[in-house]
């Protein structure tokens, strides 16, 4: 396999840190095993946890108003995955890749297969783009796709989607997510029913050409870059079209995409409960979609949405939603980013997994309101980072990710090999 970090870099800096690591993780393995937890559990419940890179997360993201490059950005999918790669190496937590078409879309997917296999990666859930024109397509989505008036515009979206399904098939992906920007920006611009009922027709069609093993997640979004109404408004929305269109076809929660003060952990009970909880796209926000990192304003939000996923999880063995990571890094090395919120959702999964539930379900059943929220503060307030750092310790990981991944260089390395793109335009992620 390719390994992007030097692997002797990587075992010397854990090296230096190994005593320390040892007699935190001692010390937190005392302090749980007084509440009967046993840590070697939590840390196999660590190791096996994995959320998929965005490869359009490894380039600097934008505003409406300005892009502002990094030094060696990726130019190619080659390039984006090997900045990938460096992120599963030093995190451990992101062995996948979701990928973007026709951003991404492959010359020859047996190669990039390859490649990525190479470098310890795989394909998660596909993303089809009918948000914008490309230069070779005959109709245009400015006022929509997949729910467009024209029934020439809602065929030449549907088949984007399933040419994307087809591609999926052969890099071994087993999803595809469908995100529309479809809306309107004027009261009377759009008639509602209408417009749903072509996006039911336009997802029936896509469905058809589901491979049996496959899903479709439906990505929900409240407004942007329609500011008015947005066809897939809403999670109530995404449900309906999900139970509408077929038994794959689920839900996905992107955190971003609702609005401010909403109860996210909440709808995803919901989904969960009724089988349409497909998958999520992690990043946080404070005013909309704002596309900050996971984790970096409201981890406590982050910890009740995994209480749902851990609670929902030990009901239902089977259920596994798709997990990724999308956010935008407008003033982070992207690489940096992506490490550090992977820990961060990774961080919010292992509290989860720590809270009594046996306690707290007796504290909800006696109506005692206190005690049933100081037992999630249990979990949330202790320090669980030995338990990160010693899964990525014993996995070939980095027990400081970033520190270490700065230390290797790689970045003022990628930016000799990689000339700038040019200046700033406004981004789009
Ligand atoms: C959108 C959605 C969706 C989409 C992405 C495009 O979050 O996931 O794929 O942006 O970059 O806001
Ligand atoms: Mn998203
Ligand atoms: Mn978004």
């Amino acid at each position: 396999m390719t390994r992007p970090i030097s692997t002797d870099l990587v075992s010397e800096h854990n090296r230096q840190q190994e005593a320390a690591l040892t007699a935190d993780y001692d010390a937190l393995a005392a302090k749980l095993a007084r509440h009967d937890v046993d840590i070697e559990q939590l840390t196999q419940a660590a190791t096996g946890f994995a959320v998929a890179l965005p490869s359009w997360g490894v380039g600097t993201g934008g505003t409406r108003f300005a892009r502002f490059p990094g030094p060696g950005e990726p130019r190619t999918i080659f390039e984006k995955l090997d900045d990938c790669a460096v992120i599963q190496q030093l995190s451990q937590a992101t062995p996948t890749v979701s990928l973007h078409i026709p951003w991404d879309r492959p010359k020859d997917p047996a190669e990039l297969k390859g490649f990525a296999h190479d470098r310890g990666l795989a394909f998660d859930a596909m993303n089809s783009n009918t948000f914008q024109d490309q230069a070779d397509q005959a109709q245009s989505y400015k006022y929509g796709s997949l729910t467009h008036t024209s029934e020439a515009v809602r065929e030449q979206a549907i088949k984007h989607n399933i040419e994307v399904i087809e591609l999926g098939k052969a890099l071994g992906s087993k999803a595809l997510t469908v995100w529309v920007g479809d809306g309107s920006n004027f009261p009377g611009q759009q008639h509602f029913r209408n417009s749903f009922s072509h996006y039911l027709d336009s997802a029936k069609t896509i469905y058809n050409a589901l491979p049996k093993d496959w899903n479709m997640l439906l990505e929900h979004k409240m407004f942007e870059p329609a500011f008015y109404s947005t066809v897939i408004q809403d999670w109530g929305s995404s449900y309906l079209a999900a139970k509408e269109t077929g038994e794959r076809c689920l839900s996905l929660v992107d955190l971003g995409h609702h609005a401010p003060n909403v109860n996210i952990e909440m709808i995803v009970a919901r989904l969960a409960q009724f089988g349409k909880l497909g998958g999520f796209h992690f990043n946080d926000s404070k005013y909309g979609d704002d596309d900050l990192d996971s984790g970096s304003i409201d981890p406590y939000q982050l910890f009740l949405v995994f209480l749902e996923l851990v609670d929902f999880k030990a009901a239902e063995p089977s259920f596994a939603p798709f997990y990724m990571l999308d956010q935008s890094h407008n003033v982070t090395d992207p690489v940096e980013s992506l490490m550090y919120s992977a820990a961060e959702v990774q961080r919010a999964f292992i509290k989860a997994s720590l809270v009594d539930r046996s306690q707290l379900a007796q504290y909800q059943a006696d109506n005692d309101p206190l005690m049933a929220q100081a037992t999630l503060k249990a979990a949330f307030n202790l320090d669980v980072e030995p338990i990160l750092q010693m899964a990525r310790n014993r996995t070939g990981g980095a027990i400081d990710p970033i520190a270490t991944y700065r230390k290797s260089g790689y970045r003022a390395n990628v930016a000799k090999q990689r000339p700038a793109s040019g200046g700033s335009g406004s981004g789009i992620v």
